[in-house]
C-alpha cells in the first residue's frame, strides 16, 4: 500500500505496538504520537521503521502540530486510559485524557480540513448493564456504562458520530470487546495471571495466584485479530457506523485462569482473592455479536483464545527471564 500514511495515536500501548506491526508489513508509512516518558520497550523492535511525534493530546496546540507534521490518510486514535479498575481511582483523568485527546483530533482535523479516515475506539464496556434477553449483545444493545471508563468510551463513542453528522468527516466507530496477547498491559487480568504464573515459575514469589472477582464472563479475542479488524474498518467500515469485534464467545475469568494455571510447570498453585481487586460494580456478563461485521465486512477472529493466551504466558517467561538479577 504505498503511499497510504497512517497516525496511530498511542503507539507506545499495547493495541498500537500491534497495529504499528501490521501496517508496516503491508509497506503503509507509520507516524506515532506519544508522550515525552511513554515506554517505548513495545515498538524497539520496529522502532527504527517508525516515525515518531511527541505529543500530549490534551494539548490542543501539540496535537495540531501532529496533524501538520504526520499529514495522515488514516488515524487510528488508540491513546487512553485504558484501564477500567483505574477509572474508579482517576475518574476525572480518565474522562478528561479520554473525551478532550478525541476532541482535539476531530476539532484539529476540521480546522486543518484533514479529509483523514478517523476510527474511533470504543469499547464492549459502553454496553455496561446488560439484560440476559439481549444476549448476544449487537450494536442496536442500549448503552448502560457502569464505570467511568465506560462513560468516557460512550462519550467517544457518540462524538464520533456527531462529527460524522455535523461536518460529513469519514469516522467509522469500533466497539471492540476484550482483546489480549503478548504485551498486555500487567494491570489486566489476564496478563496479571500470567505475569504472576511467571514469576512463580522463576521462583520470584511464592505459588500463590491473587485475583479479584472470577465469576464475570468476557468475550475475548486475540490483539492480533483486533488490529485486522481495525485495519478493515479504516479500508470497508461505513461512515458513521458503530461495529462489534469480538469473538462471540465468552469464557469467564475463572477459567481462563484456570487454563493459565494448567499451562503452568508448577505442580500446585493457591488461589487467593483479594479485596482490593473488587471493583463497586462490575459488568456480569458480556457477549458480543459479530453479525454486523463479518456479513458486512467478512471480518472474524481466527485465533483461539487458548492460542492467546499460551502466548501471552510465554511473553511473560521471556521477559521475566531477561530482566537483570
Ligand atoms: O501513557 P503513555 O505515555 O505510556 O501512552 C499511552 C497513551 N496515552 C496518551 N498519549 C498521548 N497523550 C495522552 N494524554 C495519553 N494518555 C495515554 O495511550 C499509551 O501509549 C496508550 C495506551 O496504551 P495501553 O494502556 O496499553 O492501552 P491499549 O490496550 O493499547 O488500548 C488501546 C485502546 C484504548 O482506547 C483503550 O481504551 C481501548 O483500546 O481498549
Amino acid at each position: 500500500m504505498n503511499g497510504v500514511r497512517i497516525l496511530i495515536t498511542g503507539i507506545t500501548g499495547f493495541v498500537g505496538s500491534h497495529l504499528a506491526e501490521f501496517a508496516l508489513a503491508r509497506g503503509v508509512e507509520v507516524i506515532g504520537s506519544l508522550r515525552w516518558r511513554s515506554k517505548t520497550e513495545h515498538i524497539e523492535a520496529i522502532r527504527s521503521r517508525l516515525t515518531l511525534v511527541e505529543s500530549d493530546l490534551r494539548d490542543m496546540m501539540s496535537v495540531r502540530t501532529v496533524l501538520e507534521q504526520a499529514l495522515p490518510d488514516y488515524i487510528v486514535h488508540l491513546a487512553a486510559q485504558s484501564f477500567v479498575a483505574a477509572s474508579w481511582q482517576t475518574p476525572g483523568e480518565t474522562f478528561h485524557t479520554n473525551v478532550i485527546s478525541q476532541m482535539n483530533l476531530l476539532e484539529a482535523m476540521r480546522q486543518l480540513k484533514s479529509s483523514a479516515r478517523f476510527l474511533v475506539i470504543g469499547s464492549s464496556e459502553e454496553y455496561g448493564l446488560v439484560l440476559p434477553t439481549e444476549l448476544p449483545i449487537r450494536e442496536t444493545n442500549p448503552l448502560r456504562p457502569l464505570s467511568p471508563y465506560a462513560v468516557s468510551k460512550v462519550t467517544q463513542d457518540l462524538m464520533g458520530y456527531q462529527y460524522f453528522k455535523s461536518y460529513n468527516m469519514h469516522i467509522v466507530r469500533a466497539r471492540a470487546f476484550n482483546h489480549s496477547g503478548p504485551r498486555r498491559g500487567e494491570t489486566f487480568a489476564t496478563s496479571n495471571f500470567a505475569k504472576q504464573i511467571a514469576e512463580m515459575e522463576a521462583g520470584l514469589r511464592e505459588p500463590v495466584v491473587h485475583v479479584g472477582d472470577l465469576k464475570p464472563t468476557r468475550d475475548f479475542s486475540d490483539v492480533r485479530d483486533i488490529v485486522r479488524g481495525y485495519w478493515t474498518l479504516l479500508e470497508r467500515g461505513t461512515p458513521g457506523e458503530v461495529y462489534n469485534l469480538c469473538s462471540g464467545v465468552d469464557w469467564s475469568i475463572e477459567r481462563v485462569l484456570a487454563f493459565l494455571i494448567g499451562k503452568s510447570t508448577l505442580p500446585h498453585i493457591e488461589i487467593r482473592q483479594d479485596a482490593a481487586r473488587l471493583r463497586p460494580s462490575d459488568v456480569p456478563i458480556l457477549r458480543g455479536s459479530r453479525e454486523k461485521i463479518e456479513t458486512n465486512l467478512g471480518w472474524r477472529g481466527t485465533i483461539p483464545l487458548e492460542q492467546t493466551l499460551t502466548d501471552l504466558l510465554e511473553y511473560w517467561r521471556q521477559r521475566i527471564a531477561a530482566r537483570p538479577r
